[in-house]
């Protein structure tokens, strides 16, 4: 329901403390809103003092308010900076406020997505007269967007290196188990049985790094020769993603090394690198290989569906700065969720494969907890289109790795070709066996 801002009543006395007439912040006609010209915001909050006056709130400490009146400001400022609260959705003391921030009031040029995420993330979290509010989307116009790559290799070059550009069936990834402590030979074994077993991608876990018990340049020799290896068998390539999180010089060399060793996927752990370090290495170096994008912290902000950060608009960030594959969440696993969690996971699917102001498309990565007979939930939600990752799921198979892989392998060709796992399962041993290791989450249709 959308409630126009009333203009005529005065705000309460929580919000007239801020140094902003009414009609600076108000933008009474949502249509008025030019979303070419202004960064856009969407808040789901709960506030003692009313939707409007926490909207109010938030649109005047994001721009050019704060707590009390300011004999400092002047009218250009007030004319050209303010953000707008244009919209609200929901009852009188929760629900949505959506906030204009007129691109004047950011330094896109050097600062960037920091500048952006310290207004529409930055402050209002803090605010004490709002109990919780969680930042749900944001809106960025093609003036932003174009300033960054997006995806250079996307979705199809992804594809055309693994070669399913024909049969577009989803790929299938492992990461190496346990998470660290192989050295660099035995992690290049598990790497050689997954490829012979089946995967396409293969991934560090993103707590490894160049520890000392797996130098990342040993790491990534060996690896990359067994999974020479493995083609020289299979025909397949398969991709391995070198996790190079680190300060900012150190992941450059890291990358590089990574490279120079035949590395053809880099992964970066996104939040723990904060996003202004992704911008940095992803505006400043071209390495021509699939950036695979981890989202590990994330879950400290957008796990509650009241308060903190929803996952779409890290994906934004995410498709926007550069991101080849992004971790999603996954239709049924360790960290899948409810109804409303599903939607939200249906958001950030469409978004990252939707067309976007001539972005490439991110190929969305399910991931955590996912074993063969999480496949079809994953595939009805996920459709063709992505990364299924197993870890324990693939290692954890009762024959060993180079059976999970198969039997992951099979269970997504069962849902390729519209086949029950209980069917299909009939005639694909590895399958068989690891469906009565875990069990399987059964479609209603099935
Ligand atoms: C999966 C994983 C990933 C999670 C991250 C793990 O291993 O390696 O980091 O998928 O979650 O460490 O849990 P398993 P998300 O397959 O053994 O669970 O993808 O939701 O960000
Ligand atoms: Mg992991």
């Amino acid at each position: 329901m959308n409630q126009e801002p009333n203009q005529k009543s005065q705000p309460d006395s929580a919000s007239n403390r801020y140094d902003m007439k009414i009609d600076d912040i108000f933008e009474s006609k949502p249509e008025s809103v030019d979303p070419e010209t202004c960064i856009t915001a969407k808040y789901y909050l709960e506030s003692p003092m009313g939707l409007r006056n926490a909207g109010i709130a938030i649109a005047t400490e994001e721009s050019i308010g704060t707590w009390t009146e300011i004999s400092t400001t002047n009218d250009w400022v007030r004319s050209k900076l303010p953000a707008k609260l244009y919209k609200m959705e929901g009852g009188a003391d929760s629900g949505f406020v959506y906030i204009a921030y007129p691109l004047d009031l950011f330094d896109l040029e050097t600062s960037g997505i920091a500048n952006i995420l310290s207004m529409v993330a930055g402050n209002l979290f803090g605010l004490s007269a709002i109990k919780n509010v969680r930042l749900m989307d944001v809106g960025f116009p093609k003036a932003v967007v174009d300033m960054y790559s997006g995806p250079r290799i996307g979705i199809d070059g992804v594809r055309s290196l693994i070669g399913t550009t024909k049969d577009r069936r989803p790929h299938l990834g492992t990461i190496v188990k346990p998470k660290v402590g192989l050295d660099p030979d035995q992690t290049a074994n598990v790497c050689y049985e997954a490829a012979i077993g089946g995967v396409d991608f293969i991934k560090d876990d993103e707590t490894l790094v160049n520890q000392r018990f797996c130098p990342l340049e040993s790491r990534v020799s060996k690896v990359m020769a067994a999974l020479d290896r493995a083609e020289s068998e299979t025909g397949r390539e398969v991709a391995f993603a070198v996790n190079v999180t680190a300060s900012p010089a150190n992941m450059v060399r890291m990358a590089e090394t990574a490279i120079d060793n035949g590395c053809n996927c880099l992964m970066l752990d996104i939040v723990i690198l904060g996003f202004p370090t992704v911008e940095w290495f992803l505006k400043e170096n071209d390495f021509k290989v699939p950036i695979h994008m981890h989202r590990a912290m994330h879950a400290a902000f957008t796990r509650n569906p009241r308060h903190g950060i929803a996952m779409l608009p890290l994906a934004k960030i995410a498709r926007m700065l550069g991101g080849d594959q992004l971790h999603t969440g996954s239709g049924a696993g360790k960290m899948g969720g409810d109804e409303a969690k599903m939607m939200e996971l249906q958001e950030i699917i469409d978004f990252l494969r939707g067309s976007w102001f001539g972005k490439k498309p991110t190929f969305p990565v399910a991931s955590g907890g996912i074993h063969p007979g999480f496949v079809p939930a994953n595939f009805s939600v996920f459709g063709k289109d992505f990364v299924i990752n197993a870890g324990g799921g693939i290692h954890g198979h009762p024959l060993g790795t180079r059976a999970g892989a198969t039997a992951m392998r099979q269970a997504i060709d069962a849902c390729m070709n519209g086949i029950a796992l209980s069917e299909y399962s009939k005639d694909h041993s590895e399958l068989a066996i690891a469906i009565q290791h875990w069990g399987e989450r059964r479609l209603s249709e099935d």
